[in-house]
């Protein structure tokens, strides 16, 4: 049986399931052009951990002494007159569907919003994760789409900015451990020290200061090393203008703020020059701080400078696909509150009815404290439908069980790779957990709701939005039958802007009222608290997803500072940040520099989350997040 993985990630693998049940087996498609045969960690435990015991399997309504299981009809009742309730008294301007990537599937993420929009409801706008670098891209390019999985392969040096593929992309770590034995220079920018930056030249660059970093190579470029001047004038628009906005990031002051040795800037700049075509690959991970999306615009620029076509890859998500029929938008109103101001809001009285899918903020989403107090308000009816008992379930009053990855069919695109591929249904669901299109489906129904697309067939819907798509050139039968379809981009030197050039000063930031420059920028420190921050993936979990016991993780300290402050592995340590406090034990990680801790996403500690304690302030472009600019003091325990 194939299958296609959901997970949010890069990979987006096509595997072969053999079995059902805990003892069933994973592996990777030999025939896929990118999964070559091989899975991750998470989805060779696929089996096991869709089969567990943490699995929902029934409705449950919160009662006084616990859940209790109700039948779907009780259930859907209850939700449905509380729903009628709320929009009633209060209006739907106080009713938020609340979802995320827990499933990338196209109909699982995009179907239920038809609900949402049917009602004039709130939905949210997805902050938490890239979406700041993919407007940053479109800025300068048009669409955001950069190298595939072959320009990586075809590469003669690769930057790997930011990111660290070795947990996050392990398709793409296998094609870089590949390139350095075929002798291809790989540098790797990243303050930690990771099993990526193992395999080239590491640059330690003091976390958040990406854009200065960028504007360094850029100066050396313009100033010493010389430009493309061919490509330049063939290809791009208001390049003098750029010129002199880098001319003030002098190798003193990037040296200076970056914490990178002006030689090490000028080698790379060197190498950008000599080398081509390179490949940018630049990290989600950096680009969750306050410049991100800025450093993202500087980065991107830098291979305009040396003549390469499209030299980056961020996300290649840009699809000519009617993602708005999909999610009904022309259905009602499009009311968005951005993500990042959720945990605010709910703890402070706002919305009265919330229905979660595909999500886990009670740990995922920065202030997640404040997350799970408004979880907590008499006010606020919540329903969670998720596969797991999670830590947003717990506290919701109605739960309900959903399919797991190969109880539903559907459609994942990669966001690394061109190809889209069908997952059919190929297990039964487990007790009588159903698809998320399902349970929007029924809840329609109660509510009276007359407009046939939450009527519509799933695969239906599907077809409708890929209809017009000229990427896709195939009918839907034969995805479904082939397994997977190779969806065609625009050519690398197409450029989508105003002007049809890659535009150095951006006219579309203008219109947006962004500088049509990058805004440069890095933060200064805070004595209060000394140390930043950073959290990252992990090989074997997505996100908060993959665990089957309960979590107890630890704060990651470097030798120098745990040596400093006489901490040894396990001692307890208050975490306090402006605004919360957490408790947890320490590991000692080499992979540190001094001045930064670290734990895994959503990392849970022996008191409080990770995400308690970070930040929810925006960058200056769409409202991203900079979880990765979050700084703590840590006070031991003991
Ligand atoms: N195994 C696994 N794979 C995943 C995921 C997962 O949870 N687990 N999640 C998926 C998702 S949703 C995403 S968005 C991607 C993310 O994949 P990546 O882009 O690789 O992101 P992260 O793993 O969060 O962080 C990557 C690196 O960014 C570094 N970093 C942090 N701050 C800075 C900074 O200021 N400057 C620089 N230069 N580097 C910095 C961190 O030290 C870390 O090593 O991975 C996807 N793949
Ligand atoms: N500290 C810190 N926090 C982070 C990040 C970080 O780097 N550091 N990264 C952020 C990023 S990049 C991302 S993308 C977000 C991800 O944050 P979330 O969107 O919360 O993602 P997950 O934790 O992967 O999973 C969400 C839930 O979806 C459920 N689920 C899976 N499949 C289905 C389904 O078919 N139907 C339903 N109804 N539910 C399903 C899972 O069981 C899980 O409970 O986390 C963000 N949070
Ligand atoms: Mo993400």
């Amino acid at each position: 049986m194939k299958v296609a993985c959901q997970r949010d990630c890069l990979d987006g693998c096509f595997l072969i399931l053999e079995g059902e049940g805990p003892e069933a087996s994973v592996r990777g498609d030999p025939d896929h052009p990118v999964t070559k045969g091989f899975a991750c960690p998470k989805a060779l435990n696929f089996p096991r951990y869709y089969s567990s015991g943490r699995r929902v399997l029934y409705p449950h309504v919160r009662t006084e002494n616990g859940f209790r299981r109700v039948s779907w009809d009780q259930a859907l009742d209850l939700v449905a007159s509380k729903l009628e309730e709320v929009m009633r008294d209060h209006g739907p301007q106080e009713v938020l569907v609340f979802n995320y990537s827990g499933n990338t599937g196209l109909i699982n993420f995009n179907y239920p919003l038809r609900l949402a929009y049917a009602l004039n409801a709130y939905r949210v706008q997805y902050t938490i994760c890239d979406e700041a670098g993919e407007l940053a891209l479109e800025l300068h390019y048009g669409m955001r789409y950069g190298a595939f999985p072959e320009d990586l392969e075809g590469a003669e040096m690769v930057v790997v900015w930011g990111a660290n593929p070795a947990s996050s992309s392990v398709h793409a770590y296998r094609i870089l451990a590949d390139l350095k034995v075929r002798g291809v220079p790989i540098w790797v920018i990243d303050p930690r020290r990771t099993r990526t930056s193992l395999l080239g030249n590491h640059v330690r660059v003091k976390p958040g200061t990406d854009s200065v970093l960028a504007a360094g190579i850029s100066w050396y470029l313009i100033n010493e090393i010389g430009v493309d001047g061919d490509f330049i004038s063939e290809y791009t628009a208001g390049f003098e203008e750029y010129a002199r906005h880098i001319s003030k990031y002098t190798p003193e002051l990037v040296e200076g703020v970056t914490g990178v040795p002006r030689r090490v800037v000028r080698e790379l700049a060197e190498d950008y020059s000599r080398l081509k075509p390179s490949v940018t690959y630049i990290g989600v991970g950096m680009q969750k701080t306050k410049y991100g999306a800025e450093a993202v615009r500087v980065i991107s620029l830098i291979p305009a400078l040396v003549g390469v076509h499209r030299g980056f890859f961020f996300c290649n998500s840009s699809r000519d696909f009617d993602t708005a029929y999909l999610q009904g938008r022309h259905l009602g109103e499009d009311r968005r509150v951005n993500m990042l101001d959720v945990p605010s809001l709910l703890s402070s009285g706002r919305f009265k009815f919330l229905y979660v899918y595909n999500s886990n903020p009670a740990v995922t989403l920065p202030r997640s404290d404040l997350f799970r107090e408004g979880m907590r308000r008499e006010d606020l009816f919540s329903v969670v439908h998720d596969v797991m008992w999670t830590e947003t379930a717990e506290l919701a009053d109605v739960v309900l069980p959903a399919t797991g990855m190969f109880e539903q069919e559907d459609f994942v695109a990669s966001w690394w790779h061109p190809y889209l591929a069908y997952s059919p249904k190929v297990w039964e669901p487990l007790g009588e957990s159903r698809p998320n299109w399902w349970v929007v489906q029924r809840l329609a129904e109660r509510l009276g709701i007359e407009a046939p697309e939450l009527r519509e067939d799933p695969i239906r819907a599907f077809e409708g939005a890929v209809r017009g798509s000229k990427m896709l050139r195939v009918p839907v039968e034969e995805v479904m039958r082939r397994g997977y379809v190779k969806l065609e981009y625009p050519p690398k030197d197409e450029y989508q802007t105003p002007s049809g050039r890659i535009e150095f000063v951006s006219s579309l930031a203008r219109e947006l009222g962004y500088s049509p420059l990058p805004s440069i920028g890095w933060e200064a420190g805070d004595r209060r608290y000394p140390f930043a921050l950073i959290t990252s993936s992990v090989p074997h979990r997505t996100s908060s997803q993959d665990s089957i016991s309960p979590d107890e993780d630890t704060i990651h300290v470097s030798p120098e500072d745990a040596g400093r402050m006489g901490l040894r592995d396990g001692d307890p340590v208050i975490l306090r940040s402006p605004w919360s406090e957490a408790v947890a034990r320490v590991e000692i990680d080499g992979s540190l520099p001094a001045g930064v801790v670290w734990a895994r996403r959503a990392a849970k500690f022996s008191k409080g989350a990770v995400n308690d304690l970070l930040r929810d302030d925006k960058q200056g472009i769409a409202g991203g997040n900079v979880l990765n600019s979050s700084r703590v003091n840590l006070i031991p325990l003991a």
